[in-house]
């Protein structure tokens, strides 16, 4: 049998399921790729939170696939959340009502541009906001061009996110409907801003109303997303299926630990999520920097050394003693170093969390999922903190390791014909040869591609790892 809301109460007792009647439940976030974190993450927040006030049901839009809809759907938008450690234990989550996709483009805007929608949310990866080197809008990005191409024309459909906001803000003002929160939950730096910028860019190139609207409606607030999901594989199904009894087509896992703070700027009423767990806070960018630079620095580093040394998962590369120990050096005498700690949290204790959590073999992470789009993650990961290292005068030999690392993994790919997964694939593995002429890719490095001590660090680094040392 499958999980669907009339198989739910054959679930076993111990397996947590929602303590709200989701008939009762309005939907009041409209998330943009509800993919494996969103579900570990938010939607299980908002699923604590239904059972205090129903206000706040997911509608799920995946614009590019229809994968995640074909197997919630016919589920009723239920599935199971495993949360891994020594004893894993399950919960059926209910709060996404309904998956849309872009084959439905009339039902998106309608859920955009309903009542009771206060908040959009998304988690569309580094890749979803169609950013440049410098952080802004990128108006040669194909997604951005096509939709200042169609914008403001009968019949647009919206060929990026950031299309999608401005059509469905304009929507909402048309309608007479008040504004909204935008919540981006992606791995950016000043996420929040960011996407604000982007919004107000693209409307004002289509419609300086609806720009002004949205300047005056809608808010952007940063925040920062943390919990260790890996992909769902079929031996997860199976341990669903024999915990709950039930089929699930796409069960999630995550690790116990799950961090969310919010900043606290919201157009209108805010979702308590406090009571869920999240923090809400004054200003995210400490905590944002110490998360994105510490743990997903050190995360892309282990992946392209790991993968390079024959390592499959994190936790396996974590148990290779020489790599283990550099990339603790490299987090607390490199990456620390350029971090403000948030308040109230000692950063030598928070890498020693990270390394504990990275070593956690409960946990099956496969390097090859966090080395997916690597130019548009190393900008924020580990290039940021390259830069503040020259600025202060700081060595960066430690640094430039892993970004020789992801020069030699596309080298490698290139030369076995071995596809990748990032936006930029074709021109990078045209490049991957010769990686100098990676690092003269404006679009990932910016000018640091020309810094003359970045670039040594790079070829001592390169020249060493092609050595098989670890320096
Ligand atoms: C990982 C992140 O896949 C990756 O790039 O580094 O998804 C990481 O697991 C999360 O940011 C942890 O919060």
């Amino acid at each position: 049998m499958r999980l669907s809301p009339e198989t739910l109460q054959l679930v076993p007792a111990e397996v947590a399921r929602p303590a709200y009647d989701r008939t009762m439940v309005r939907q009041g976030v409209v998330h943009f790729g509800p993919g494996a974190f969103h579900r570990a993450h938010q939607a299980a927040a908002f699923d604590t939170l239904l059972a205090r006030d129903p206000r706040w049901g997911i509608t799920g839009v995946s614009l590019h696939s229809q994968g995640v809809a074909q197997a919630l759907n016919p589920q009723g938008g239920l599935y199971t959340l495993a949360l891994l450690d020594a004893q894993t234990d399950y919960r059926v989550i209910g709060s996404v009502g309904q998956v849309l996709t872009g084959a439905a483009p009339a039902a998106i805007l309608a859920a955009l541009a309903h009542a009771d929608t206060r908040v959009i949310s998304a988690t569309v990866t580094e890749k979803g906001y169609c950013l440049g080197g410098d952080g802004a809008l990128d108006f040669a990005h194909p997604a951005i061009a096509a939709d200042l191409a169609a914008a403001g024309g009968p019949g647009w459909v919206p060929a990026s996110f950031i299309g999608w906001l401005v059509q469905g803000l304009a929507a909402r003002r048309a309608a007479g409907l008040p504004g909204v929160t935008v919540l981006s939950c992606d791995n950016v730096t000043d996420n929040g801003r960011k996407l604000e910028a982007a919004t107000l860019a693209l409307a004002q190139a289509v419609d300086g109303e609806t720009a002004r609207w949205i300047g005056d409606h809608v808010r952007f607030p940063n925040a920062m997303v943390d919990s260790i999901t890996p992909a769902t594989d079929d031996a997860l199904r199976a341990q669903v299926a024999a915990a709950t009894g039930l089929e699930d087509a796409w069960p999630i896992q995550r690790e116990r630990f799950t961090q969310w703070v919010i900043e606290d700027r919201f157009a209108g009423e805010r979702p308590a999520l406090d009571l869920a767990g999240a923090t809400f806070a004054a200003d995210v960018r400490p905590f944002e920097a110490a998360k994105l630079r510490l743990l997903n620095g050190a995360h892309s580093t282990l992946a392209y050394l790991g993968l390079g040394l024959g390592h499959e998962t994190v936790a396996q590369a974590m148990q290779d003693a020489a790599l283990a120990t550099f990339v603790e050096r490299l987090m607390r005498e490199d990456i620390a170093p350029s971090v403000k700690a948030p308040p109230g949290l000692n950063l030598a204790g928070y890498i020693g969390d990270v390394l504990a959590r990275f070593a956690n073999s409960a946990i099956r992470h496969l390097l090859a999922q966090i080395a997916w789009d690597g130019s548009q993650k190393l900008p924020y990961r580990l290039l940021g903190t390259v830069q503040d290292a020259l600025d202060a005068g700081r060595p960066i030999d430690r640094l430039a390791v892993p970004i020789a690392a992801w020069l030699r993994f596309l080298a490698a790919a290139a030369r076995d014909g071995r596809p990748i997964t990032d936006p930029l694939a074709g021109e990078l593995l045209a490049r991957a040869p010769d990686w100098r002429a990676v690092l003269a890719m404006p679009a990932v490095f910016g000018a640091l591609g020309h810094d003359e001590d970045f670039v040594d660090a790079v070829a001592h680094a390169h020249a060493a790892l092609e050595e098989g040392r670890l320096p």
